[in-house]
């Protein structure tokens, strides 16, 4: 079997769902991780469970630049040769139709799931590059293929990444850095919960999810693929979720 050595991965979101899930696989395969999120208290508890010599922990605002730099900066040196970058941060805010949706969440949502993959991409590639085996891994989601109601900006923030993704694979691929998008479909995390807000109910409430380590073993099994291969893409979805009507 291919043995793909310890890697030292950096993790957005990774307070809880997708990107928790995602450390704590990644851990278990003998990797080290830097987990980032807004929540330190949480972090803490992740870093308690997980061990500090696995797993450093960085309060931090994909939203900011700034803050994504001196996360990167303060690194102590058993978790600075970043080869993993896993863009997982991001949220869904509102359960309307876009002609009722605000302006703030909009911004969050384009500040978020857009820019905060920038920011994450622009500061972690040159140590993506000069480790010789660098990967890219971007959480997309079906949104950004399949049309919803109510998906309007949080689906074109998702298009966004996975184009991105697409479009940077093909600079990086000769330059040693593989990119791969990861697109689920429903998940039982917090997103739902952060995404209703005060509404009593999700719009998927009661339907069939996958869970957050069905997706965060799909983003291992990409960043296991030997350096001669890559994942482009992963489409993972609850074996009943339709995708032309929900
Ligand atoms: P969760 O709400 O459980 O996790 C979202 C994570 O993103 C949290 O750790 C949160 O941390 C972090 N986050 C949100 N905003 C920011 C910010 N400004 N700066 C830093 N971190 C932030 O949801 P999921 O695990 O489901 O979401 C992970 C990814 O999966 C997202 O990109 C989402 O769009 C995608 N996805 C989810 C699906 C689902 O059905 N669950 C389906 C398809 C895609 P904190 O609040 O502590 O900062
Ligand atoms: C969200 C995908 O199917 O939960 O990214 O609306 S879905």
């Amino acid at each position: 079997m291919y043995q793909r050595g310890k890697r030292t991965v950096w993790v957005t979101g990774a307070t809880s769902g997708i990107g928790r899930a995602c450390v704590m696989q990644l851990i278990q395969r003998g990797d080290r991780v830097i987990a980032l999120g807004r929540r330190l208290e949480r972090l803490e508890q992740l870093q308690a469970l997980m061990g500090a010599h696995n797993v450093h922990v960085a309060v931090c605002d994909v939203r900011s630049l700034d803050q994504v730099r001196r996360s990167f900066e303060d690194l102590p040196p058993d978790f600075a040769a970043v080869d993993t970058l896993v863009n997982n941060a991001g949220l869904m805010l509102g359960t309307s139709n876009f002609e009722y949706t605000d302006s703030e969440a909009m911004s969050t949502m384009v500040m978020t799931n857009c820019m905060g993959v920038l920011h994450n991409t622009s500061v972690l590639l040159p140590s993506l590059k000069s480790s010789g085996r660098g990967h890219i891994v971007n959480v997309t989601s079906i949104a950004a293929y399949y049309p919803y109601l109510t998906g309007h900006v949080y689906a074109a923030t998702k298009a966004f990444v996975e184009h991105f993704g697409a479009n940077l694979r093909t600079e990086l691929a000769s330059q040693g850095v593989r990119v791969t998008n990861v697109a689920p479909g429903r998940s039982d995390t917090e997103f739902q919960i952060v995404r209703a807000g005060k509404c009593a109910d999700a719009p998927t409430a009661g339907l069939p999810q996958l869970k957050a380590g069905d997706v965060a073993a799909a983003i291992c099994w990409a960043i296991d693929q030997p350096k001669h291969a890559n994942a482009n893409s992963i489409e993972l979805v609850p074996a009943c979720q339709t995708l032309s009507f929900r």
